[in-house]
């Protein structure tokens, strides 16, 4: 190499926005990062749109190493997409737009990782897995079950995302961790659902994270394919102050790095984690543990289905 194409090449940030600080060859990774900065239905606290360019400064800056996974993620190569063009006063065109391009990435065959964004850019995501995976089961991390039927008369809000996937994807099953936000109405709905289990805050604390991962595996025991839905406000308010609708009594960092491991294996086709409010964060800590999440799926993924070890 050439002493000034070693300068440009050592010393010169072609992509310092890409997820990690740095774009590899697209061909070199299946794992596909867009952003998808869409705040349109945000009913208390907005800014989702600022999410996925926060998630990728953070995860410029933090260590790779999975202390869950013993295992140094550094190695996998991400690849980053960029943004989808949100139209921000058209919630459906926004969500086509976020299934075309889920369809799209995964006739190349590569795992679509969405950062969000508002919760509802789970419908589109979902939608587009379907396009090739016609069964898919859904874990989905969350404070609320999203299961209302209409929000201020929006039935396109955050609030009743799942109840729509429900409808219109119709996954296999759904597991809910960490719920603990919810109307009696959504609580019922979950609880007659026979294809629909879940797991609150105050099972997760008595039962212990094990016990849970366990119980989350054998649901999921005869599912081909999974997706993973994390709302970041699953976590405490401590641990995630930049969130839409933070809800005290959440998880710790380590609780949910702990599930995710456990709970993620080859079976991963995609997954998104949303709800990052950049304007409430703190001192980067809700970006920050929104990168280390993304991190710690894709290390889970990418060990137990290239190296077949744990
Ligand atoms: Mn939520």
């Amino acid at each position: 190499m050439g002493e000034h194409k070693m300068v440009l090449n050592v010393y010169v940030n072609e992509c310092p926005l890409c997820f990690g600080g740095f774009r590899p060859e697209r061909k070199r990774t299946p794992y596909s990062i867009v952003g998808v900065p869409m705040d349109c239905t945000a009913s208390f606290r907005n800014g989702q749109r600022w999410g996925p360019k926060a998630i990728r400064e953070a995860s410029a800056y933090i260590e790779y190493y999975s202390i869950h996974l013993d295992f140094d993620a550094t190695t996998i190569p991400v690849y980053d997409e960029g943004d989808v063009n949100v139209v921000y006063g058209d919630v459906f065109e926004t969500l086509t737009r976020v299934r075309k391009v889920v369809e799209a990435l995964l006739e190349e065959n590569r795992i679509p990782i969405l950062l969000g964004g508002e919760h509802t850019l789970t419908l589109g995501s979902l939608l587009g897995m379907t396009s090739k995976y016609k069964k898919m089961c859904v874990v989905v991390f969350d404070a609320h079950f999203d299961l209302r039927d209409e929000y201020l008369g929006n039935r396109l809000s955050h609030a009743c995302v799942m109840k729509r996937i429900i409808e219109q994807v119709k996954p296999q099953k759904i597991f809910f961790i960490g719920v603990r936000a919810f109307s009696s109405e959504e609580r019922k709905l979950a609880e007659d659902f026979p294809s629909i289990e879940f797991e609150t805050v105050k099972d997760i604390l008595k039962l212990g994270e094990v016990n849970i991962a366990a119980k989350v595996r054998k649901f999921i025991e005869d599912c081909d394919n999974v997706y993973l839905s994390i709302d970041l406000d699953v976590l405490d308010p401590a641990y995630a102050p930049g969130v839409g609708n933070p809800e005290p009594e959440g998880l710790s960092s380590w609780s949910l790095f702990e599930l995710i491991t456990s709970i993620v294996d080859e079976r991963l086709r995609g997954f998104d984690v949303v709800e990052l409010s950049p304007p409430y964060d703190i001192s980067n800590i809700t970006s920050i543990v929104a990168a280390k999440s993304v991190i710690e799926a894709i290390a889970s993924h990418y060990l137990k289905t290239f190296k077949r070890k744990r």
